[in-house]
C-alpha cells in the first residue's frame, strides 16, 4: 500500500504525562511511529514524504483562534518561565458550566483552560511542527486517493481524533482524520464516511462534523461511562441539524472480545454502506489490542487482518490514519496486518 511518513513526528517528544495524580513516562511516545515505519519498510510497502501543505484545509476543520493559539503556544509558555523537562502548561481554571468559554482570557495559562479538554496532553517545543507535518501527511494521502489510488496509510503521530474544532486533548492537537475527510470533499467526493475504530471515542471528529450531512461519522469504542473521553460517545448522539442521522456511536463495555467487537463493526459497516459515501477515512487506533496498556478490548494481532478485509469489502477509496495504540512492540505488526488484510480482500 502507498504510505506517507515523515521523521518530523519525532519533534513531538514530551517526557512525561500526568496520570492518576503523578507524572509517568508518556504512553504516546516517539517509538510508536518509528516502529510502524520500520514494519512498513520491512513488509515492502511504498513509503513517501508528505507533499501537500495542509494550511488551506486546517481552517475548514479547526477555528482560526485555536490554530493561532496552538502555533504560538510554546513561545508564550516559555515567556512565563524557563523550560524544564517536567514543566508543562497546566490551566489554573477551565470554563466549566456557568463560566464563559466565549471570553478568551489574555493570560496564556488561562487560555490553556479554554483550548485543552484534559490534563493528560503534554506538549513541547516541537509539538506544532510535528502536528502540522501529520496534517500535511493526511492531506497527502487524501490527494493520492482522490487521484485514483485504491488506498493509502498515514503513519503519523501525535494522533488527532480527540482534537475538536477549537481544542486539543487525548494526546491530539490537529485532527488528521478530519483533514483527510475534508481534503477528500474538496477534491470532489460528495459524501465521505469516517470509521473510527480506536478504543477511545473520536470526540473531536464527531464534533467537527456533527451538523454536517456530507461527512458521516461511525465509531466503535469503549463505553464513555467508564472510558476516556467520558463526556461524548453515547449511542443517543446521532447528529444535529443537517447532520441528523449521520452520526453513529457503538459504545462497547470494557473487556469486549473480538467476536462481539466484529458484530458491532458489521453494524457500523452497514451504516456506511447506506450513507452513499464515495470515499472512506479510517481512524485506525490499534489500542483495541489485547495487550494495550491503557485500554480494555481483547483483539489479537490476527484480528487486524480481518479488520482490513472487512473494510476493503466496502469497496471505497480509503485513507487510513494512525490514531492510538500503546503496546509499542506490537504496533508495527498490527498496523501492517490491517493494510495487508485490506489488500488481500481488495485483490479478490
Ligand atoms: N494516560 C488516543 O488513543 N488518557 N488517545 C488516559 C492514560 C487519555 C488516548 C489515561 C487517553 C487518550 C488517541
Ligand atoms: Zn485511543
Amino acid at each position: 500500500m502507498r504510505t506517507v511518513f515523515t521523521p518530523l513526528h519525532a519533534l513531538h517528544a514530551p517526557a512525561t504525562e500526568f496520570f492518576r495524580g503523578e507524572r509517568v513516562p508518556c504512553f504516546e511516545k516517539v517509538d510508536r511511529a518509528r516502529y510502524v515505519h520500520e514494519a512498513l519498510v520491512a513488509r515492502g510497502h511504498r513509503v513517501d514524504a508528505p507533499e501537500v501543505d495542509s494550511r488551506a484545509v486546517l481552517p475548514q476543520v479547526h477555528g482560526e483562534r485555536y490554530l493561532a493559539f496552538l502555533e504560538s503556544a510554546w513561545a508564550r509558555w516559555l515567556a512565563l518561565a524557563p523550560a524544564t523537562p517536567e514543566r508543562q502548561p497546566c490551566p489554573p481554571t477551565r470554563p466549566i458550566r456557568t463560566l464563559r468559554a466565549d471570553c478568551e482570557p489574555a493570560e496564556f495559562s488561562a487560555q490553556v483552560g479554554v483550548f485543552c479538554m484534559d490534563s493528560g496532553t503534554p506538549s513541547c517545543a516541537g509539538t506544532w511542527a510535528a502536528a502540522q507535518a501529520g496534517a500535511d501527511a493526511a492531506a497527502t494521502a487524501a490527494r493520492w486517493v482522490s487521484q485514483g489510488e485504491r488506498a493509502a496509510f498515514v503513519a503519523t503521530r501525535p494522533p488527532g481524533h480527540h482534537a475538536g474544532p477549537d481544542f486539543m486533548g487525548g494526546y491530539c492537537f490537529l485532527n488528521n482524520a478530519a483533514v483527510a475527510a475534508q481534503a477528500l470533499r474538496n477534491a470532489g467526493a460528495a459524501r465521505v464516511a469516517v470509521l473510527d475504530v480506536d478504543y477511545h471515542h473520536g470526540n473531536g471528529t464527531q464534533a467537527i462534523f456533527y451538523e454536517r450531512a456530507d461527512v458521516a461519522f461511525v465509531s466503535l469504542h469503549g463505553d464513555p461511562r467508564t472510558e476516556f473521553p467520558f463526556f461524548l460517545g453515547h449511542a443517543d448522539e446521532t447528529g444535529a441539524g443537517a447532520g441528523r442521522g449521520h452520526n453513529l456511536n457503538l459504545p462497547l463495555p470494557a473487556g469486549t472480545d473480538a467476536q462481539s467487537w466484529f458484530q458491532a463493526l458489521a453494524h457500523g459497516l452497514a451504516h456506511i454502506r447506506q450513507s452513499h459515501a464515495q470515499a472512506l477515512v479510517v481512524s485506525l487506533g490499534l489500542d483495541t489490542f489485547e495487550n494495550d496498556p491503557i485500554s480494555k478490548f481483547r483483539l489479537r494481532s490476527d484480528d487486524f487482518l480481518r479488520l482490513g478485509e472487512r473494510i476493503a469489502a466496502l469497496g471505497l477509496p480509503t485513507v487510513f490514519v494512525l490514531e492510538g495504540g500503546y503496546a509499542v512492540d506490537a504496533l508495527g505488526l498490527n498496523a501492517v496486518n490491517v493494510l495487508e488484510g485490506f489488500e488481500a480482500q481488495a485483490a479478490v
